[in-house]
């Protein structure tokens, strides 16, 4: 090989990372090229913390840290990892004034947070982190906002920045730490996905443009807490048990992981439901609005799908505070639009 010749063996063809695919977003959508920082910062966060998961047997990682969060569970060895790696890598990035994880109870000032910062963000560091001692898939999820405070300061009792419809998002994601790790983000232009080639570290783009099915037959929720359910959401899950009793006579099948973010990642793919219903206990059901239903809901509705609490959009919701939780109608628009044809026929409450 003459000396002037480089050796170009080693390049991939096809292959688009997520820096690649993000700053060609940029240009087309004529961004100012800082969300596009802070979604690569995100990655990176996402990148270590997948590292802990995949080392969280050999690291000792595994189990119950001791702790209980401010949702009153048990914290996880991971989850706490988690919110720090989250919370230095993002608090460091100067790009948030502020942040909220599920692991927290009070929203806290980014490290280099100040007047020039443009974003908040809200997180679960580890969502679904029971299912980690039993190797189940688990997930992050993150939305992020505008700021609307005048910065100055963070003060904790101010939640105005987060008090926001999860229309009002400028990016929502999440991460699944699955069979591999998966990187699935929307600015608002589509939902695209990304999974990780651990040999190179980069998050490559395998899910251009993802599109939830209109409609689906795969039904997901904890029907453990059948009884407790509303008249309208107990017909909707009985037609879905007997085809007789549904509209077009096919058959569903019912399946569900126990952690939203993979019940999701699924219902994206393959469409179908995920319910998480309110019950005569928990009126507004388990999940959180900010950090789990309001990200989850902007990546179905820029991938063809709709995301309800029964009556109304998702992202049409103000949280009332920054833990609040609601019911969650999630997935194939066809589907969701069933049950709350059913709630509203038979009842809600
Ligand atoms: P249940 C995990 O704890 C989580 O927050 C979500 O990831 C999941 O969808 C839900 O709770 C599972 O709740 O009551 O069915 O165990």
């Amino acid at each position: 090989m003459k000396n002037t010749e480089i050796d170009t063996s080693w390049t991939f063809t096809n292959t688009v990372t997520l820096a690649d695919f993000i700053r060609k977003n940029e240009l087309q959508v004529g961004a100012s090229g800082n969300l596009s920082s802070v979604i690569l910062r995100i990655a990176l966060a996402t990148k270590i913390v997948s590292r802990g998961v995949n080392r969280a047997g050999l690291a000792s990682m595994m189990g119950l840290a001791g702790e209980v969060n401010v949702q009153g569970e048990e914290q996880a060895k991971l989850d706490i990892y988690a919110d720090k790696v989250f919370s230095s890598t993002l608090g460091r990035s100067g790009y948030f004034l502020s942040m909220v994880s599920e692991e927290r109870e009070e929203l806290w000032p980014a490290k280099k947070g100040s007047e020039t910062s443009h974003y908040v963000i809200a997180f679960d560091p580890v969502d679904g982190s029971s299912n980690i001692d039993v190797n189940v898939s688990i997930g992050t999820v993150w939305g992020i906002y505008r700021r609307i405070s005048d910065g100055s300061n963070v003060d904790p009792n101010d939640t105005s920045d987060f008090l926001q419809p999860g229309k009002n998002q400028v990016a929502a994601g999440y991460t699944i730490y699955g069979s591999s790790t998966m990187f699935v983000y929307s600015t608002g232009h589509g939902t695209h996905g990304f999974t990780l080639d651990p040999t190179i570290g980069e998050f490559i783009l395998t899910n251009p443009q993802m599109e939830m099915p209109q409609d689906g037959n795969i039904y997901s929720c904890n029907e453990g807490n059948y009884h407790g359910w509303s008249e309208g959401v107990k017909q909707y899950v009985d037609t879905l048990k007997d085809p007789s009793k549904h509209a077009s006579g096919n058959t569903h099948s019912a399946r569900y992981v126990g952690s939203l973010v993979a019940d999701f990642h699924r219902t994206v793919l393959k469409g179908g439901i995920f319910m998480y219903p309110g019950d005569k206990k928990n009126p507004n059901g388990k999940l959180r609005l900010l950090y789990e239903c309001a990200p989850m809901a902007f990546l179905a509705e820029n991938s063809g799908g709709r995301a309800s609490n029964g009556n109304s959009s998702i992202s049409d919701l103000v949280p009332t505070d920054i833990h609040a939780r609601t019911p969650l109608f999630i997935g194939s628009t066809k589907m969701v639009e069933e049950v709350e044809k059913s709630i509203r026929e038979h009842g809600g409450d």
